[in-house]
């Protein structure tokens, strides 16, 4: 045959077998044949997010959409953590997310050394603070809890005072530099807002209306088994403040645990565990929220592989739980699935 023939005729065959595969590969995959794609996790299943690491995840509802902010596990192995920066996802239906990228650096807060620990948004006045803890340089040494503040959800943020707002060295009961991490913040009916944090002893202080000053004393409100990671929310009158708890004699990895009052000063009254470790993770971390008449709760896992790296301490992924209420206002237990929000609420 010719050379230019022989071309045309590969290029016949070439045709067919593609308009072959086109036509019956779906259907010989043994799945819906009218799907466009293989079948993937159900949008809403957890972790939520399988391209990278994250952790400590921190909700934040504006308007219609829920905004997300985890920070970025880096480590490799043998590193503990290795977390550089914050990133921001958002979402309209809990199932569909969208990636806003990094919105803040550890080291963009020129005091810190780095670590991009725990953080969490609050919308005020029209503008978004954020709070969070950072490793501070050798001045105040140990961990420390910084603000930053954007105009939109999405950041950029950065540091509103130039200096921490909460150092190691404010909080002297600690026994160990990583005293002050995992902010939380909130605010009450009457407009004030409260900043609580700690680990193993937790910490509440209330803030003045520009946001980045204490306003008052630092008041201790340590619940039982407290490790760290609070949270707090409020429901119809009901304070609650939701943390990573650790019962050292009994367990190896942490757990959920709550507390409630009627006040945000308490008295807190202990409600006991409300979900178990995270898979193959020793920390997990709560973050709660209402959005559009349903809520969550998020936490984290290590239960995500990418490539050739597992999960692990410092390689943990976020995933999200619908929160439900018993009509005297504890909370029911959160079983941690696969599923995730990709299903209607257990009845
Ligand atoms: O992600 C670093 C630290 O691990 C957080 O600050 C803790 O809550 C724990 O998740």
């Amino acid at each position: 045959m010719p050379a230019k023939s022989r071309t045309f005729s590969c290029l016949r065959h070439a045709a067919l077998a593609l308009l072959l595969c086109s036509t019956v590969l779906p259907a010989a995959a043994g799945t819906d044949p009218h799907a466009a794609h293989p079948p993937g996790p159900a949008p809403g299943s957890n972790p939520l997010f399988r391209d990278r690491f994250t952790a400590d995840p921190a909700p934040l509802v504006v308007g219609d959409r829920l905004y997300l902010y985890v920070g970025h596990d880096e480590a490799r192995d043998g590193e503990m953590f290795n977390m550089r920066q914050w990133l921001a996802y958002s979402t309209g239906d809990m199932k569909h997310w969208t990636y806003h990228g990094p919105v803040m650096q550890a080291t963009d807060f020129k005091w810190a050394k780095g670590d991009a620990w725990a953080s969490q948004v609050i919308g005020k006045d029209g503008r978004y603070w954020f709070y969070t803890a950072v490793e501070h340089d050798d001045t105040h040494p140990g961990k420390a809890i910084g603000v930053a503040v954007s105009d939109s959800p999405t950041g950029p943020f950065v540091d509103a005072r130039g200096s921490a707002l909460v150092t190691n060295q404010m909080t002297p009961k600690g026994e160990h530099s990583w005293e002050d991490i995992d902010p939380t913040v909130f605010t009450d009916d009457d407009g004030s807002t409260w900043i609580a944090w700690g680990n193993r002893h937790c910490y509440i202080a209330r803030l003045k209306p520009n946001m980045i000053e204490l306003d008052g004393p630092i008041t201790e409100i340590t619940p039982p088994h407290f490790e760290e990671g609070p949270w707090l929310h409020k429901r119809g009158d009901t304070y609650y403040l939701t943390y990573a708890s650790l019962d050292r004699s009994t367990h190896t990895d942490e757990r959920i645990s709550y507390a409630t009052a009627s006040s945000i000063q308490g008295p807190w009254t202990y409600r006991g565990e409300l979900t178990g470790s995270g898979k193959n993770s020793f920390t997990i971390h709560p973050g709660i929220a209402e959005f559009k008449g349903q809520w969550y709760i998020f936490l984290h896992n290590a239960a995500l592989t990418i490539g050739d790296q597992e999960g692990a301490l410092g390689r943990r992924a976020v995933t999200v739980e619908y929160l439900q209420y018993n009509d005297d206002g504890t909370l029911k237990p959160v079983v941690q699935t696969e599923e995730g929000v990709s299903v209607p609420p257990p009845r």
